[in-house]
This record gives C-alpha cells, sequence and structure tokens, in this order.
C-alpha cells in the first residue's frame, strides 16, 4: 500500500516504507544582521536544531502569565470548548489551542518584538501563528508526548510543504529533569523521518491526547539517538525553547508534585504557507492549523 503523493511534496510521509530523507532545505533563513540573534548563535541553531534563552521572561512576566494559565485552566465554562483538551485518564486540562484568542496578554506576547524579531530572522521572512497553545501538564498525573517531529504532522495534517516555521516554548513553571521536561535530539531536524500508515478520518481527535500516527518505530528512535543524543531542555521559569519544526523531541510522564506549564508559539513563514494535507483526507481546523496568513505585526 503506497500513499500517491502530490508531485511538489519533498518530503513524502505516511507511506510504506520508513526511508530517512535527508533535509535539504536550511534551518536558519535569515542572516545575523536581520535580528537579535548574532552569526553565532544562528551557526548552532541551525546546527543544533534548537535555541535556549534563559531570562526571556522576566518573573513579573512570568506571574502575570501563570495567572492567565490558572484563570483560563480553572475556567469551566471553557471545558466544552473543542479548543480544550484534557488528560486522558484525570480529565484535567491538558492543552489549550488558540489560546491568543482567550488571552489577551498572549494575544500581545506573539506580537512581542522579542518573538517576532527572532522567528522573522530565523525563518527569513514576515511571519503568523501557525498553531498555539498552552501545555498544562499537571502534578502526578501529567502525561508526555511520544517521540514525534511536528512537522511531521503539520506536513502531513496540514499541509505545510517546507520546514520553515519554528516554535518558542516559554516555561511558566521550573522545568526540571525529573518533571515531564521536553527532551530534543540535537541535528535530528536535518534529517526527516517519514511516517508509516496512513492518517485516520478526524486524528486529531485522538492525536492531541497521545499521536500513535506519523511516529517514528523503536527502531529509527534508536539510531538517532545513537546518532544524536538526547538534550533535555530545564531552566527556570521565564526561559524559552526555540526548536525547529522538524527536531525530534518529546517529553515524558510528570508523577512529581511539581506541574510543568508552557506557552507553545509556532510561527510560520508567510512564504510556506498551508496547502491541501499531503497525507490526510481532510484539513484540520483552524485553531490547530491556522489559515489567516496575515503577517504578525
Ligand atoms: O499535532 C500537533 O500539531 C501538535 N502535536 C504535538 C505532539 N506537538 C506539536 C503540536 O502541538
Ligand atoms: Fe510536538
Amino acid at each position: 500500500m503506497s500513499t500517491t503523493v502530490a508531485p511538489s511534496d519533498a518530503y513524502p510521509t505516511r507511506v510504506s516504507a520508513e526511508d530517512p530523507i535527508a533535509r535539504e532545505h536550511p534551518t536558519v533563513w535569515g542572516s545575523a544582521s536581520d535580528g537579535p540573534f548574532d552569526a553565532e548563535a544562528l551557526a548552532a541553531h541551525e546546527e543544533r536544531g534548537f535555541t535556549i534563552l534563559e531570562d526571556f521572561l522576566s518573573p513579573a512576566e512570568v506571574d502575570t502569565f501563570s495567572a492567565e494559565l490558572g484563570r483560563l485552566t480553572s475556567d469551566t465554562s471553557l471545558r466544552g470548548d473543542e479548543r480544550v483538551v484534557t488528560e486522558k485518564a484525570s480529565g484535567e486540562v491538558r492543552s489549550i489551542f488558540e489560546v491568543q484568542a482567550f488571552s489577551e496578554k498572549i494575544d500581545a506576547l506573539s506580537r512581542d518584538p522579542r518573538l517576532l524579531d527572532r522567528a522573522r530572522q530565523l525563518l527569513g521572512s514576515e511571519v503568523y501563528l501557525h498553531q498555539t497553545r498552552v501545555n498544562y501538564m499537571p502534578g502526578f498525573k501529567g502525561t508526555g508526548f511520544y517521540w514525534h517531529s511536528d512537522f511531521e504532522t503539520w506536513h502531513a495534517e496540514d499541509g505545510m510543504p517546507l520546514p520553515r516555521a519554528v516554535s518558542c516554548s516559554i516555561a511558566l513553571t521550573r522545568n526540571y529533569p525529573f518533571n515531564g521536561g521536553l527532551m530534543v535530539m540535537p541535528g535530528s531536524h536535518r534529517t526527516f523521518i517519514p511516517g508509516v500508515g496512513q492518517t485516520p478520518e478526524n486524528n486529531h481527535k485522538s492525536s492531541l491526547k497521545e499521536q500513535t500516527v506519523g511516529v517514528p518505530s523503536e527502531a529509527a528512535i534508536t539510531r538517532m539517538a545513537a546518532d544524536y543524543g538526547i538534550d533535555q531542555f530545564t531552566g527556570p521559569a521565564g526561559s524559552a525553547l526555540w526548536f525547529d519544526a522538524n527536531i525530534m523531541h518529546g517529553s515524558g510522564n510528570n508523577i512529581t508534585p511539581f506541574p510543568r506549564s508552557n506557552i507553545f508559539l509556532v510561527f510560520n513563514s508567510v512564504e510556506n504557507t498551508l496547502t491541501d494535507p499531503y497525507a490526510a483526507p481532510a484539513p484540520r481546523p483552524g485553531y490547530i492549523a491556522n489559515r489567516d496568513y496575515t503577517p504578525l505585526r
């Protein structure tokens, strides 16, 4: 069984074989003169596929956004909203998508020059928000995300042509090594691992709780862990992790008393707007894959 792929598909996925594809596109599309990252930082990001900036938000801002997150996760009127994803077991809030629609403060943050200037520099163009979410990984029962490439899903299910998107994950709580912190494989973004298998209808209804389609095999993960190693995003609240759309990443469960909360903003280049899904029966809803490409100001 093989999936016919669109002629312009540089990264065929959800096919019958998991043959790695060498990335033919850059990770950094801009240059040192385009923004706050200097040449050394850009070279490191190109090489590793991620950049950690500590003290990205001030302690006062962390308090502001933490209070905002608390307001959103305790607002029971939001529970019925499809943008609010709950934990399978406990029913607690796990993620809130399109969070800027619920919070003017987070909407303003997405337009803050500290973010916009860096996203534009990394992507070499004007940018818009492909997706936003707050992840609230509660203590004791917080479940993680298995290994995956975001771009593999965004390509297959949202029709994102190229890996010309970057995520910024801002920690609102301290990320310890033990409370479900994000793990990344440095350098893995330069290899695209096709998913095997077909995308079921309305896959997002289950994949946002637990992704099963499009994840790499254990053999591929074993090989990549040997080739690239595993780094963990740890650091104080207020730290920001900028990571390439195609980097292999995942997070473990959180059985500690310490919740792990972050704000997750995905910037896509306005030169990389969505087409039809490359490997799914229908596009995902706009709150997961935004189709308003108006450049962020
Ligand atoms: O499917 C998605 O778009 C989401 N899934 C994961 C596990 N990470 C990226 C993204 O938020
Ligand atoms: Fe992800």
